[in-house]
């Protein structure tokens, strides 16, 4: 399954886009099924429609633990790091893992979760988050996880859309010196939620929280009665390649976050196979992806990927910059981490320290280094290589989406020869195109487009839950069969890609997706205001930050506290992630005729950049340009 040379790549490159099926089928040969499909492959764009190992039956957990056994039962699976480097790590071998994951499993059924149930996860980074992603696999009901930044809001909006019949949780969590009060933020949002008749509540602050009689219950308890019952195993559900594995919320350009779905076939095999590929991952390498499982990078690369492919990842509960920016080098100097996998701006955060935390760290076990969730600019990039790498361990700058399951174009390690910048070459089976306005594909090199895909991988979602047409406008719908990613991208001469950012209203704010749209209805929530615009300018460490022009009249108290009570406003709406970090107080946003707010000069006077505003004669009230400009942060 693992390509091992440049040449190799080109010529496997050329079987998967000549021959996908045969491509796909010998890749799938790699898992373990309870039995083979029919067909490999049926597919449109239109409605869309794509299945993948059509007939074939399996249960992802077997793949990533049951399988294992015989030859690395004995072997690290998962190895924890707190977030506290005083408090004992934790080293889950592959039977250790196997048998909580049947533990916690046998608990979920004691609590009348059924195939096809829908689980809302939100924990901090502990294995028992792995654990209870695996035990909802194991017994075939699908996941939702909700990562710790979002607001009890955002969690009611996700529970009601997928309809959740119950809760995972943890009383607090530990990130850097903040205890999150988990269990109280699921309180307050399950006041909206009738659907959830159960929570489960795993220790770890041990913080006072409400447990509610007939509602919920602690994690330990639980394990306790299934260790009474004395039965150790749970069988695995059998479950077909096209049935639901989980939903994952993701923000796009309109309205509310939508649940992108994963199936259990395609989604195990594309995210095995990209794991092994790119990061070149050799037996017993240790590797630590920086991610926090209620991101797909998460789901993907700390959980599903590495352990099909029977390797040792790291879970780490807390943030780079706690005790100190050594954190990382403490953790990769500890474990001898081989394979380092983080994002842009964890780096660029990183550098500002300069090179004293690097000081007196061995970091010579590092093989690998990665980078994900955001363009990663040259000054980073060389950073990483030089002061990480030590110019020895090659960058694999992965680009890939929610949406896609796994990685889609990025260098395989070690292999591929890489650049600054570029996420280079696409993955096996993976048919990019850039094409112009009017759809059309834009053929040769050194041009630039919008990035589609034009052929389906077994990774690609398979609708947005409870609204397929939603999914269909959003990534099938602008231009004719394909798959439109929303990102716009350059081809230079050798046939390289790179990735320049988002062409549609979603801001990446430290590698997080969040939907202007999304933002603004949050801001509009607040008493005094009447209308908003958010837009993205650059920022140094987050890639993105958040703009906010908010024309509010009715202000209580003086500017600087209504600015508080805005950002308090989205804190509580969608959660501190989306926090805007520049609030301008305008008289009136620049509106055409026709009402259409003109963000395109927003975002130059959000960037600083008022020199030229390009033609402004459309605008209903030229003049608000003037104190817009006048008034910028
Ligand atoms: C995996 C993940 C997806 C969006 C994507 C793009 C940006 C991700 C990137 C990258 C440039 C890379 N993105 N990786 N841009 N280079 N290597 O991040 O998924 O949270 O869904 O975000 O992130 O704009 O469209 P997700």
């Amino acid at each position: 399954m693992k390509i091992s040379s440049f040449e190799e790549y080109h010529q496997v490159y050329k079987h998967s886009v000549e021959q996908p099926e045969e491509f796909w089928a010998g890749i799938a040969d790699n898992f373990h099924w309870r039995k083979k499909w029919d067909n490999v492959l049926s597919w449109n764009f239109k409605e869309p429609n794509v299945k993948w190992f059509e007939g074939a039956k399996l249960n992802i957990t077997e793949n990533c633990l049951d399988r294992h056994l015989d030859a690395l039962g004995d072997k690290p699976a998962i190895i924890w790091e707190p977030n506290d480097p005083t408090e004992d790590h934790r080293i889950l071998t592959y039977k250790q893992l196997h048998d909580k994951v049947c533990q916690f499993a046998n608990v979920l059924k004691n609590n009348g979760v059924k195939k096809g149930d829908r689980i809302c996860i939100y924990m901090p980074m502990l294995p028992e988050l792995a654990i209870a992603v695996l035990a909802c696999a194991r017994i075939g009901a699908i996941h939702s996880v909700v990562f710790g930044g979002f607001s009890a809001q955002s969690i009611a909006d996700r529970i009601k859309d997928a309809e959740c019949a119950l809760v995972i949780t943890a009383d607090g969590g530990f990130r850097g010196t903040k205890d999150l009060p988990l269990k109280s933020v699921i309180d307050d949002a399950l006041v909206q939620c009738p659907s959830v008749k159960r929570v489960i509540v795993l220790t770890r602050s041990r913080t006072p929280v409400s447990m509610i009689k007939g509602r919920d219950v602690w994690w330990e308890d639980e394990i306790k009665k299934v260790e009474t019952q004395g039965n150790p195993e749970c069988p695995v559900e059998e479950m077909d390649a096209e049935d639901m594995l989980f939903i994952l919320y993701t923000s796009g350009s309109t309205g509310k976050p939508k649940g992108v779905v994963h199936t259990c076939g395609g989604y195990m095999v594309y995210a095995g196979y990209t794991f092994a590929n790119t990061f070149q991952y050799n037996p017993g390498d240790v590797y630590f992806c920086t991610a926090d499982i209620g991101w797909i990078t998460g789901h993907s690369y700390i959980v599903y990927g590495p352990l099909s492919q029977g390797a040792t990842t790291l879970i780490f509960e807390g943030i780079p910059t706690y005790p100190d920016a050594g954190r990382f080098w403490d953790i990769v100097d500890k474990y001898k981490v081989n394979i380092l996998y983080t994002a842009p701006t964890a780096i660029r955060s990183l550098m500002s320290f300069g090179l004293d935390p690097l000081k007196d760290k061995d970091l010579s076990s590092i093989k690998v280094l990665g980078s994900v969730g955001e363009p990663i600019n040259e000054e980073a990039w060389h950073w990483f290589d030089d002061h990480i790498g030590h110019n020895k361990a090659p960058i694999v700058d992965t680009w890939w989406q929610t949406e896609n399951g796994g990685h889609m174009i990025t260098p395989i390690a070690g292999i591929t020869p890489t650049k600054p910048g570029y996420a280079t070459l696409p993955l096996p089976g993976i048919q990019p195109v850039l094409v112009d306005e009017n759809g059309k594909e834009i053929e040769g090199n050194g041009v630039s487009g919008n990035l589609c895909i034009k052929f389906p991988w077994p990774g690609i979602l398979r609708t947005t839950y409870g609204d397929h047409e939603r999914g269909r406008q959003t990534y099938f719908a602008t231009y004719e069969n394909m798959y439109f990613t929303g990102d716009g991208c350059l081809r230079d001469e050798d046939g390289y890609y790179k990735i320049t950012g988002r062409v549609d209203d979603v801001l990446n704010v430290s590698g997080h997706r969040i939907g202007t749209a999304e933002v603004e209805n949050a801001i509009n929530m607040h008493s005094s205001v009447v209308e908003s615009a958010v837009v993205g300018y650059p920022h140094d460490i987050k890639g993105q930050g958040v703009y906010a022009f908010v024309v509010s009249p009715g202000q209580h108290g003086d500017a600087e506290l209504n600015k508080k009570d805005i950002i308090m406003t989205v804190q509580r709406i969608i959660g501190p992630i989306a926090k805007p970090d520049k609030i301008q107080f305008v008289s009136g946003l620049p509106k055409t005729r026709s009402g259409k707010i003109m963000r395109r000069i927003l975002r130059k006077i959000a960037e600083g950049d008022t020199s030229n505003l390009g033609d402004t004669s459309t605008l209903l009230d030229p003049s608000v340009v003037e104190e817009i400009k006048a008034g910028a942060l």
